[in-house]
């Protein structure tokens, strides 16, 4: 009787708990959900993050799979090989004069050669199957299987992620019995909690399948750990599961058995031992970080760790709102929306949900003392992935992290400025031994040892522009902040030295231009003397260290050098057809589509290019934007949503971003014309790349506010199909934060916050207004 009791309460509480859930999902918009569980990782299961980790989950009834991994875990580098070099091969300096000469003379042909011999990285392959040898690659830590003993069919199953709250969930109900799972990646626990309850006695089988080896495997205290090593550079991890149930718990055969639960809490972490320090990597004592993240849990019941993750992560999530119109298509799982959206059904709901779904993503993956975000986020399920799920330096890394200020996710910018600091020590190493040059240089690919030469492989390998480009984002940071500590301290060294690299390696042309040679535009075209892109990235480089030596008052020698060599770069050419020059030399061919759109960037990220201050070249900008076309990966998609909205076409960005939420059923790597989304919403480059939802929702920024002119623009480029709307806490540069309100196409309330004092204009269709922000610290504008 007093278990019957016990039991009727129980359920009662349960069941109400279902109904709570079922009403709040009801008045909310942003959530991802889905009638059925994944059938595949990629395209289906949904990701859940706590910065260090990123896993996966499916939603299987009888099986759940949760997939994960930790940022650190990397095959490769010093460890794997003691020939690793960090790429760099000793003194091909000596061959870049002739390679100079070659282009000089014309003889590309030549010129290639010998750069594809004596300008490449060096990786030794020593194992059959790894495609990047001692490179490395990011890996999997493995899979959770949790088997729940249950048998009938589920009904009313629902496997959701709520973008409001930071967590996934599933329920269903079978037999008249009522089941739920929640999942989330706490950041401040450092650990994934996932609960699993039920209103009957459930048995469960828990198993961690491991691609690696094991080391030791043990269970004590409700505690599973497994130890365990990369083959090929030994770097070791273990990975813990806590178990916290009502029910019985033994652990036989390797698995943890459950019996009689009606929940199951299940605390997971992991940890390397790597560390982000040049040369040894090395030295984490991994086996302590996961005690105290452990020991921080003892005594804490999953809602307090619940409540504790939500306050953590709506202090980041809840600073933006944005309402593009009509919600009314909640009700519909995700991926029939998106091919319903694909086939014509407006549904501005769904377009909301991917602006914050990458700023979901960003807070789930990008937090201060985790590795920056990879090509996947911290998402993979692969010992082998696509370009070994690396740190991609001659776009995606970047656009990785356009949305980080503008979206008002600053603090997770950190992570990627903690990384390139990591990279000057043996950035200056490459640009000695590659260039005989001062200053630190990254180029297409970077792993997490140091890699910092070109790629292996000649021309594509090949962009020591990747570093002056990353240092875009320190100016940024800067820049929206207006944290002159930061600049003082973190920014500016590092674009002092990027900026010494070109500073060197700049060479004079016939015409008193100063031009980059060799170049070469990613990733076509092939060797080249004056690729614009290396122009207008050095140009940028040096105009935002004149300005921060303006702001921080230092360094006048330096400025004044970095004055005379910004004004000596070949500008910017318009070409025989009208189009932006994508070379030195006027070869453009019209009929091009390439992906990478790279003589851009002066128009976006950068700022030479303005529609106000240079509207040929933005002609020019659109031409070449033209010609190229409006197909293309998904990152690909996603600069073109952005190139639109910087040249104020509002409805031609809107049309791009429309192609990037095209569902795809492509999995291979289609560089032409495949990019669209998943039914999870990640982006199909393909395939799965998260540079693309980062690009689609800093471009969803872009068509609402923009400011590096220095003015702040609203609604710059506003689609007619947003015709009402609302936004809330976007960023913009000078330390501004701005609200909006506009009906029928027209602003009709704005709210611009800032420090008491500060002076700027803000852009209102033609008109210019200046204004300072009063003691009050905003203005509003109606
Ligand atoms: C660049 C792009 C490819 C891909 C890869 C990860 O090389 O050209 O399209 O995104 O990065």
């Amino acid at each position: 009787m007093k278990n019957d009791t016990f039991r009727l309460i129980l359920f009662f509480s349960i069941a109400s708990m279902f109904s709570c859930s079922s009403k709040r999902t009801k008045d909310k918009h942003l959530v991802l959900w889905y009638d059925k569980p994944a059938n595949e990782w990629m395209t289906e299961a949904l990701p859940v993050g706590n910065g260090y980790m990123g896993a996966m989950f499916f939603g299987g009834v009888e099986k759940e799979q949760i997939q994960f991994t930790e940022g650190t875990l990397w095959s490769g580098g010093p460890r794997s090989n003691p020939d690793y070099n960090y790429g760099n091969r000793p003194e091909a300096w000596k061959n870049l004069a002739k390679v100079r000469n070659l282009l000089d003379e014309g003889k590309t042909n030549e010129a290639h050669g010998l750069a594809s011999r004596e300008l490449t990285g060096v990786i030794h392959k020593k194992k059959e199957g790894a495609m990047f040898g001692d490179y490395g690659a990011q890996q999997t830590m493995g899979d959770l299987f949790v088997e729940i003993e249950h048998t009938g069919t589920p009904v009313n199953y629902k496997r959701e992620l709520d973008l409001t709250s930071g967590e996934g969930r599933v329920s269903y109900e079978m037999d008249g019995e009522r089941y739920f799972r929640t999942y989330l990646g706490s950041y401040p626990a450092k650990a994934m909690a996932y609960r699993f309850e039920s209103s009957a006695k459930t048995n469960y089988s828990i198993a961690y399948s491991s691609p690696h080896k094991k080391n030791k495997e043990t269970f004590f205290n409700s505690v599973y750990s497994f130890q365990g090593e990369v083959e090929d550079n030994r770097m070791q991890f273990e990975t813990c599961l806590k178990v916290d149930t009502d029910g019985n718990v033994i652990f036989e055969n390797e698995k943890i058995n459950v019996s009689g639960a009606r929940y199951l809490n299940l605390y997971h972490v992991a940890a390397t031992d790597y560390t982000l320090q040049f040369p040894e990597y090395t030295g984490n004592d991994f086996l302590d970080n996961n005690k105290i993240a452990l020991q921080k849990l003892e005594r804490k019941s999953f809602n307090e760790i619940k409540t504790i993750h939500q306050k953590d992560y709506k202090n980041l999530f809840e600073r933006v709102e944005l309402n593009l119109g009509d919600n009314s298509r909640d009700n519909i799982p995700i991926d029939r929306r998106l091919t319903e959206y694909a086939s014509g059904t407006p549904d501005p709901g769904l377009e909301q949900i991917y602006f914050q779904y990458s700023r979901y993503l960003m807070i789930a993956a990008s937090r201060l003392g985790t590795m920056p975000l990879n090509l996947q986020g911290k998402w993979n399920n692969s010992t082998n992935p696509p370009w070994a799920c690396d740190y991609h330096m001659n776009i995606n890394q970047q656009m990785l992290y356009w949305p980080a200020e503008v979206a008002n996710l600053d603090e997770c910018h950190l992570p990627l400025f903690d990384y390139m600091e990591s990279l000057v020590e043996p950035g200056k190493i490459s640009a000695k031994e590659f260039f005989n040059s001062r200053g630190w240089i990254v180029n297409t690919m970077n792993n997490p040892f140091g890699y910092t030469a070109p790629g292996w492989g000649f021309p594509w390998g090949f962009f020591p522009g990747g570093a002056a480009w990353l240092c875009q984002h320190v100016w940024e940071h800067y820049d929206f902040t207006r944290d002159k500590q930061f600049l003082e301290e973190t920014g500016f060294p590092l674009m002092k030295e990027a900026a010494l690299f070109w500073l060197d390696y700049l060479v004079e042309d016939e015409n008193g231009y100063l031009v980059s040679s060799p170049s070469y535009s990613p990733e076509h075209g092939g060797i080249s003397l004056g690729a614009s892109m290396d122009h207008q990235i050095a140009w940028d480089l040096l105009n935002n260290c004149i300005e921060a030596c303006n702001v921080l008052g230092i360094d006048d020698e330096f400025k004044r050098q970095a004055i005379k060599v910004r004004d000596k770069i070949l500008p910017p050419t318009i070409g025989r057809w009208g189009q932006l020059q994508e070379w030195k030399k006027d070869v453009d061919d019209p009929n091009n589509n390439h992906r990478h759109v790279s003589h851009l960037y002066a128009l976006h990220p950068g700022k030479q290019i303005t529609t106000k201050n240079t509207p040929d070249l933005s002609e020019a900008a659109k031409v070449s934007l033209n010609a190229r076309g409006d197909s293309g990966t998904g990152w690909s998609l996603a600069w073109k949503v952005n190139f639109w909205a910087r040249l104020k076409d509002g409805d031609r960005a809107y049309k791009l971003f429309k192609r990037l939420l095209r569902p795809t059923g492509q999995k291979g790597t289609d560089m032409m014309s495949g990019g669209g989304s998943y039914s999870n919403l990640l982006c199909a480059h393909p395939p799965f790349q998260l540079d693309g939802n980062m690009g689609g929702c800093a471009g969803i920024a872009e068509m609402l506010l923009q400011s590096h002119t220095g003015t702040l623009e609203l609604l710059p480029a506003l689609p007619t199909a947003w015709k009402n709307g609302h936004v809330k806490g976007l960023k913009a540069r000078g330390g501004f934060i701005v609200d909006m309100d506009w009906r029928d196409g027209v602003l009709v309330w704005a709210k611009i916050t800032g420090n008491p004092g500060v002076m700027s204009k803000y852009r209102l269709e033609n008109d210019v207004v200046e204004f300072e922000i009063p003691e009050n610290g905003n203005i509003i504008i109606n």
